[in-house]
């Protein structure tokens, strides 16, 4: 599977978004010229250092299922074109992880690594996330760790990675230098991975359950689609809202399936759905994961601040001119929606041929 060559629509189109946007960027009609002609002769073009920081921005901008995009300004991108190795890639994976973490005050980054070229596509990293829990289920039925991890569970023990039987062990890193070679595996460094140990402001015993969570969701497996190019293995991550771990990883039956422990240990009264057990069980384990995290210095967002962001987001950028498409459906929190600004309105329409753009990985 080759990559095709660049469209020149694509490429034009986005030269000319960046200079519109970037009035200093200089004369517009000499770099579409150079593009288009760069194409012609190599059937791609390289980005500017300062087209490419402008496109990962753009693409986060233009993430309707993300609540967090007031800060896309600030996005740090880490320009890695020239890494191709898979040693290089895992290496620079782990410095990502490191400087993203930043001790517990979470900087968002990316990182771009080379793109697909006519005849040479570039590397992938296999895993979804940077950090995940490995998972597997037992003879019996039982799940032990994460069943989101599950498939790169198997893929890491066929390459002869050795999982144990922890609820919460994080999986190697695999990268394929080519699509489809046999990836290279690499165990995550401990000073690359920050967790959160979960306890409770007021119940003892939540601690003992032995719970704890990643601090830096960065996903790693999404194209990330410039101008007509594609990066493929272009890792990014901002920091969690607390839901998304304690309404949904923890939370959900196809997950960790936490609800019956929790409910059981707050005595509540299981017989029957009317008494809310579930609920209730649930914004205990929210205040868990926002307390940890918040006592451990390490950033996290709860769904009514991030709720409120977002909505300053889409006024500055209506102010600017542009609207922001949004997915409803991502956007209102798991849990307790209709207390949140954002449930009650609709959004701009979604346009999925809009770029530059996050794109989920093909195959
Ligand atoms: C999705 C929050 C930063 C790109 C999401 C979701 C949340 C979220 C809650 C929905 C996830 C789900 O339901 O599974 C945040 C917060 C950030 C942040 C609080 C803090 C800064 C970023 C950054 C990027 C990004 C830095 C890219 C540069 C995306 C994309 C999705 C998404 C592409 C959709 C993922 C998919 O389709 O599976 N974000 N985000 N976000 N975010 Fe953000
Ligand atoms: N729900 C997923 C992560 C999805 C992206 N969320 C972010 N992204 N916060 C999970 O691991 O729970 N980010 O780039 O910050």
């Amino acid at each position: 599977d080759v990559p095709l060559v660049t469209d020149r629509r694509e490429a034009e189109s986005f030269v000319r978004q960046f200079h519109h946007e970037q009035p200093d960027a200089g004369d517009v009609e000499r770099r579409v010229r150079e593009v288009l002609a760069e194409i012609d002769r190599t059937g791609t073009y390289e980005h500017t250092p300062a087209e490419l920081s402008f496109g990962a921005r753009v693409a986060w901008r233009n993430a309707a299922r993300c609540i967090g995009r007031l800060y896309w300004r600030s996005l740090v991108v880490r320009d890695l074109r020239h890494v191709t190795s898979a040693d290089g890639i895992a290496a620079a994976c782990f410095e990502h992880l490191r400087t993203a973490g930043n001790g517990g005050r979470i900087r968002p980054v990316i990182s771009v690594f080379a793109p697909d070229r006519p005849g040479r596509p570039a590397p992938r990293i296999v895993n979804d996330q940077l950090v995940r829990y490995a998972g597997h289920s037992t003879p019996g039925g039982r799940w032990i760790g994460d069943p989101r991890g599950a498939s790169s569970t198997a893929r890491a023990r066929a390459l002869g990675w050795k999982r144990d039987d922890e609820a919460f062990q994080v999986l190697p890193l695999m990268v394929e230098e080519r699509p489809g070679a046999r990836p290279e595996w690499y165990e995550l460094p401990e000073d690359s991975v920050l967790e959160v140990p979960l306890r409770h402001p007021d119940h003892a015993w939540l601690a003992e359950l032995g719970l704890r969570w990643y601090a830096v969701p960065a996903i790693s497996d999404m194209t990330l689609e410039i101008g007509g190019v594609r990066y493929p293995a272009a890792p990014f991550n901002g920091w969690y809202m607390g839901t998304e771990i304690g309404a949904r990883n923890l939370a959900d039956v196809e997950r960790y399936d936490l609800l019956p422990v929790v409910a059981d240990r707050l005595g509540l009264d299981r017989s029957s759905e009317r008494t809310l057990w579930r609920d209730r069980a649930l914004v205990e384990l929210n205040v868990a994961v926002l307390h940890s995290f918040q006592e451990a210095g390490v950033t996290m967002a709860d769904h009514h601040t991030e709720s409120e962001r977002f909505l300053r987001h889409i006024a500055r950028e209506s102010r600017h001119g542009r609207p922001t498409p949004a997915d409803w459906s991502w956007i209102v929190p798991p849990v307790s929606g209709s207390t949140t600004p954002v449930f009650h309105r609709y959004y701009d329409p979604v346009d999925a041929s809009l770029r530059p753009a996050f794109l989920p990985r093909e195959r």
